[in-house]
């Protein structure tokens, strides 16, 4: 079976964030036709677009090689947010984990639920810092640009250059 990599987000900004991360990724390893290949390290953030009184996230992201498709491996990313008690009923709430799927391989999809590359990640300090510190090479499929110059036209980069 073809082997596709791809990169997804995780953040928490409830109950114990650090342990939420690390039970995502573990449930991760678990599932069948996923490897965790590289786990960047996890960085607090400031919530953004989140209701108020919000707190802060942790976020980190990973890359994946997976021989699911990409609505098998979305599918596979729900189910661990189930497990970790993710509560959907409120958009942008308090969540103990997100998981969402940024990049599988080159492929560019907008179907319901699933938008690879994802939408607004090219504009997140929270998603691009993680990211390149994994792959500091890797390129926006819609553009062919490097994420690395998103990431420089950033407005707000907290004084963290890239590592
Ligand atoms: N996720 C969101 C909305 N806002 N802000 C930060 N800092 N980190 C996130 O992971 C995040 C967010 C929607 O999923
Ligand atoms: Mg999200
Ligand atoms: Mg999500």
């Amino acid at each position: 079976m073809p082997t596709v990599t791809a990169f997804i987000a995780l953040g928490s900004n409830m109950g114990q964030r650090e342990q939420n991360l690390t039970r995502a990724l573990d449930y991760l390893r678990r599932v069948e036709g996923v490897q965790v290949i590289k786990v960047s390290s996890m960085v607090e953030t400031a919530p953004v677009n989140c209701p108020p009184g919000s707190g802060p996230f942790l976020n980190a992201v990973a890359k994946l090689e997976t021989t699911l498709n990409a609505r098998a491996l979305l599918d596979a990313l729900l189910a661990v947010e189930l497990k970790l008690g993710r509560d959907r009923s409120q958009p942008n709430a308090p969540r103990t984990i997100d998981l969402d799927l940024l990049l599988y391989g080159q492929e560019i999809l907008d179907e319901p639920g699933l938008q690879v590359p994802h939408p607004r990640m090219h504009e997140r300090f929270f998603v691009l810092w993680p990211l390149l510190q994994i792959d500091s090479r890797v390129k926006d499929p819609r553009s062919g640009e490097p994420f690395a110059d998103a990431y420089d036209r950033l407005p707000d980069r907290r004084g963290m250059a890239l590592p």
